[in-house]
Order: C-alpha cells, then structure tokens, then sequence
C-alpha cells in the first residue's frame, strides 16, 4: 500500500512539474525503495519456520494419516473448534532453545528468519492481550518463544520476520476459511458465523500492533492468503503497518497490493521478475512438521536452488517445521548444516549478487558484483567440464584474474575464441555440488547472448535451454544432463509449460519436430507469437522418438518463445529431449 500511495504521489507531481524536475522525482522515489529493500537485497537467503499447535498431530488425527499439508490438519480433518482447541493443553515444547535455532540458521548462512506468529488454526504463538487462544495463556509452557527468538535475533545480528494469517483463521467466527469464497460453510456447524470486520478490529488490528510493538521492531510483516479478504479489512492492517515505514510487507495482504516483495510459492521462476522477488520452500513437502512426511530434498538440490534463484536475482527463504518438543527435525538439521558447509566457502557469491548478464549456461549458473565499476563473475560450475575447458558464451571482456572462490591461490589460465571465454579447467572436481568460480574483470561486462538463432532454415532448441514453468504445488519437471544429452523428464503435469526464447532472422512456415518420449497419447498447443497449433503425440514405446508437431507460421523476425503447453484433458508421463523448426 506504501508503495501504491507513493505511484499515486509521484503521478501527480508529474503532472504539475517541469519534464526535468518529473525525472528526478521518480528517481528519489525509486532511490527510497532501494534503500529499503538494501539489506533485503544483500541477504539473498531466509529462514521460514512453520510452528503452531498443528506440530502435536504432525499430520495424523484419530490414527488416521491425514493427506496435505500438516498445519492444515484442522481444515482437511474437519476438527471442531473445541476440539483443536484442546491440542493447546498438551502443547510443551520444552526442547525448544530459541539461540539453537538462531545459530544454526546463521551457520548455514540465512540472513533473516521468517516465523509464523498466527497462522490459519488461529492459534497466536505470542503473548497476546486481544485473544486467550496464546501461547502464554493456553498452554502448560507458558513462554513467549518469539520473544526468545527475537532476543536471540538481536544477539547473533539476524533479521526477523513475523508471518501473520490475517484472512483466514478458523477459529474465529469472523474469520475466513478456505472455502468461503464459494459460499461453503465453515466444517464446524457450531462456530455461528459474524462479519469479517468483527474479527478484523477484534483480533486481527490488535494482535498486529502487538507483533509489531512488542518484538523490539520487526523487520518483515509476511502476509498469508489474501483469501476472502476485502479492501475495508485490508486497510485497516495496513493503517498498522504504515506506522513502520521501513519494516518489509510481501505480496499477500489484498489483491492485487504489490507490498514489498512478492512470493512465489514452492517453484522458482524460471526467469527472474522484474520486481524484488522471494521463493518460499520446504525441504520436504509440508510446512508445518508431519512426522511421516519423507519427501526430503537433497543437499545438493537445495544449494543449487538457493544459487539458481540468486542468479535470477531473487531470495531464497527455505522452510523448517519444528516438532512439537521445539527442536528442528534432523533431516532439516542435517540439510542446513550441508548448506553452512557449502556457504562458508562460498558466500561471497550469493550475498549482495545481482542475476547472470548470461542467456544460458549448460553446466550452471552465474551471479556477479559490480566493485569499483568492476564486474566480478561468479560461475556456479554444477556440471564440471569432461573437456578440461569451461566453456563462457559471449564474454570478452578485460580479465584481472580468475579462480577458485574457496581457494583464490588456485588460479585458472584462460584464452579466447571467437566471441567466447574459455577457462582452463583442471580434471579435479573441486566441489561436485557447485564449484566456483571467479572471474575478476577491468571494466563492467557486456556480454553476447548465446540466445539460439533460426536462419538457414533451422534451429535446434535442445531441453536445457528451455524455460520450464512449474506450478507451484504439483509434479514438477525437472532437466537432467546438459548438451546433446539433456532431457527434461517427469513432464507429468499437465499444467507445466515449456518455453524457449530464440532470434529470428528468417520469417516463414516452419515444421515443428521433437524428440520425445511418451507413454499414451498426448495432446498439447504450440505456440509462436500469436499462432497456434494443436497437436498430438502417440505412444513411443517406451523410446525417444522424432515426432511431427506440425507446421507454424513464424511472421515476425528478433525475439520471439515458441511453448507448448499441454491439453489438461489429454496427458501422460512425457520426456522431451529437444524441439526443432525447419523450414
Ligand atoms: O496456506 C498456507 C500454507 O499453509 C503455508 O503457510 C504457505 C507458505 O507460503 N502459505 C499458504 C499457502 O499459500
């Protein structure tokens, strides 16, 4: 909202001022942002921690395992109020040490923690004057935990964040729910209904001031599902919110209020956005601690996520689910620690990077910094070079130096070919998860795209060039290898696009070939520019096989994305190795 009063503050200023004075408004205004969005920036990497009354079941109610999400249990279970409400008497977590929390997050080299002080159970995880349903008052513990954890905060100099459930709590009558918007009633019959207002002034407005007065200045207020909301309640939390002026909201309070940043959720985009940006994500698949859910990402892939989303200039923050004695679940425990190791040596390259000046780059990823006027590259080698060179597309540039990150003595020798840097690369993989390294240059870097071009009457688009847009809860596709080899597989979800940028230098009718696996018949869209064509794949036998996709009209010449999209109705299990138009 701060953001939307100063759009409308600039707009009119331009329309009472000279087209000079019109620039430099707009510049303060976006020199504001900046600097507070600066630590934010700097940070690259977050702690979310998910803990309520919902750690106690960890997902199962009545012996019975309850599918989703686990701080969804009262939802998907359909547990009366009353009845949830009993969880908080046997709710103690007497394990739990704020500081432990704290410096582990620190050794894995987050910046900032994010905690859920409400979420939708309604239950406050804070001393709360406006509701008895608290963790002080309704539970045997009786300690304000994000009290502790704000004090350990300041001590070992992390940020914190508070997440707040601001439309939905099911434990108010007021309060929204995740069906409402359809009309359906609340699952507890005996939770007689009243206006979203009676809640909002009751208990949402107060228990904000609260969070935001009594927790020595919070750094991020984290909104949650907007769901049911209206701009009149919006408003009004807003109204608190503004009396903090450098504290960060997201995205999430009302549609469609930008806030500070915005979140998108269990996916990373597969380009950067143009607006500050976080991924929120679980190691495995619930938020809140399940105690069977074993769905865990690796080591591997969470570091390589946490770089992937820093070379596309966004923020990383990664959750844990606490259990119900307060500790964090040893796989979570043993992942943060991978992730510190990794971080201790290489940190300089996420914190206060700014995304890859590269199109693509087949064997990983780079982040860079501007020092002095001077760029330095990070390569993020996740696929170490069989060849003994590391191949770096379109850079030319004045080079000072380049080597390893987590030993500078050990020093690369370089040469040019063409438009193209190659680096010297030693059979020794120094680091299998990601290497990297450095390259320090005399001046700011322009680079060549290596963005594919169509002329002499074709062009290859092979799988690791590809744009692959997830949703963000489902089956995800994944790329593996790189090259002639790489293959996007799991392509399973019918809501799963994929996309290519290429140049084109030649308009004209093209056919549309792939090499693709599929197991049934399968249907989907391509797409270029404004033209359409629907096609059909049949069964390939469990092989890679050359499939005609059809013919496409390509009218327009310079960048342009072919996509294919999959028809929801008619999908299978798909693996695509490349796409290829030819005149
Ligand atoms: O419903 C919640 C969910 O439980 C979890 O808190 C996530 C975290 O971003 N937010 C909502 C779903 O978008």
């Amino acid at each position: 909202m701060n953001r939307i009063i100063i759009i409308i503050g600039i707009i009119s200023f331009l329309f009472s001022c000279s087209p000079n004075s019109q620039v430099e408004e707009k510049d303060e205004a976006t020199l504001q942002q900046d600097q507070k969005m600066e630590w934010w920036r700097e940070a690259r990497f977050g702690l979310f921690i998910h803990w309520g009354l919902y750690a106690e079941p960890a997902g199962e109610w009545k012996g019975e395992r309850i599918a989703g999400i686990s701080e969804w249990i009262m939802a998907r279970a359909a547990i009366p109020v009353k009845e949830y409400e009993k969880l908080a008497e046997n709710f103690n977590p007497e394990k739990y040490d704020a500081e432990a929390w704290v410096k582990l997050a620190k050794y894995a080299g987050m910046k900032y923690i994010v905690i859920t002080s409400k979420h939708h159970d309604g239950f406050a995880m804070f001393q709360s004057k406006a509701s008895k349903y608290n963790i002080v008052d309704a539970t045997l513990f009786g300690r304000d935990p994000l009290k502790e954890l704000a004090d350990a905060c300041k001590k070992y100099g992390i940020r914190l964040g508070f997440y707040y459930s601001q439309a939905q709590d099911w434990h108010e009558p007021g309060g929204t729910y995740f069906n409402i918007e359809d009309g359906k009633p609340h699952w507890d019959a005996n939770l007689v209904r009243e206006p979203l207002m009676n809640y909002i002034n009751g208990k949402a407005v107060p228990q904000v001031k609260e969070i935001l007065e009594n927790y020595g200045g919070l750094d991020i207020l984290w909104w949650d599902t907007p769901r049911g909301m209206t701009e009149e309640a919006a408003q009004a939390l807003q109204d608190v919110a503004d009396e903090y002026p450098d504290m960060l909201t997201n995205n999430r309070l009302y549609r469609p209020w930008p806030g500070d940043f915005t979140t998108p959720e269990q996916h990373v985009p597969p380009t950067g956005l143009d607006y500050d940006w976080e991924v929120c994500m679980t190691m495995n698949t619930s938020w809140g601690y399940k105690s069977y859910d074993e769905n865990w990402k690796s080591g591997e892939t969470l570091i390589r996520m946490l770089v992937d989303i820093a070379s596309k200039g966004g923020n990383l923050l990664l959750n844990v689910g606490p259990t119900p004695e307060g500790l964090f679940p040893e796989p979570s425990i043993d992942r943060l620690k991978q992730i510190g190791l990794w971080m201790q040596q290489n940190s300089e390259s996420i914190y206060g990077t700014t995304a890859s000046p590269f199109f693509k780059l087949p064997w990983g990823r780079c982040t860079t910094k501007e020092v002095d006027g001077n760029t330095i590259l990070y390569l993020h080698v996740f696929d170490w070079p069989k060849t003994g060179l590391l191949q770096v597309p379109g850079l030319k540039t004045r080079i000072k130096d380049i080597y390893l990150l987590s030993n500078p003595k050990q020093k690369f020798a370089w040469k040019f070919e063409d438009d193209d840097l190659f680096i010297h690369a030693p059979s020794i993989i120094f680091d299998p998860i990601n290497t990297v390294v450095v390259i320090e240059t005399k001046e700011k870097v322009k680079v060549t795209s290596n963005m594919p071009t169509l002329k002499e009457g074709s062009i290859l688009l092979p799988a690791d060039f590809a744009d692959i847009h997830n949703p963000g809860y489902g089956t995800h596709a994944y790329l593996s290898g790189s090259g002639k080899k790489s293959i996007i597989q799991n392509w399973v979800d019918a809501r799963v696009r994929l996309e290519w940028m290429f140049n084109s230098v030649e308009p004209g009718k093209y056919k549309i070939e792939t090499l693709i696996k599929a197991n049934e018949i399968c249907k989907l869209n391509v797409t270029v520019g404004d033209k359409n064509v629907e096609s059909e794949i049949q069964p390939t036998n469990n092989k890679f096989e050359i499939i005609s996709l059809g013919e496409i009209e390509i009218s327009e010449t310079g960048n342009q994305s072919i996509s294919l999209t999959p028809d929801r109705e008619n999908w299978g299990e798909v693996e695509l190795m490349y796409v290829e138009l030819v005149k």
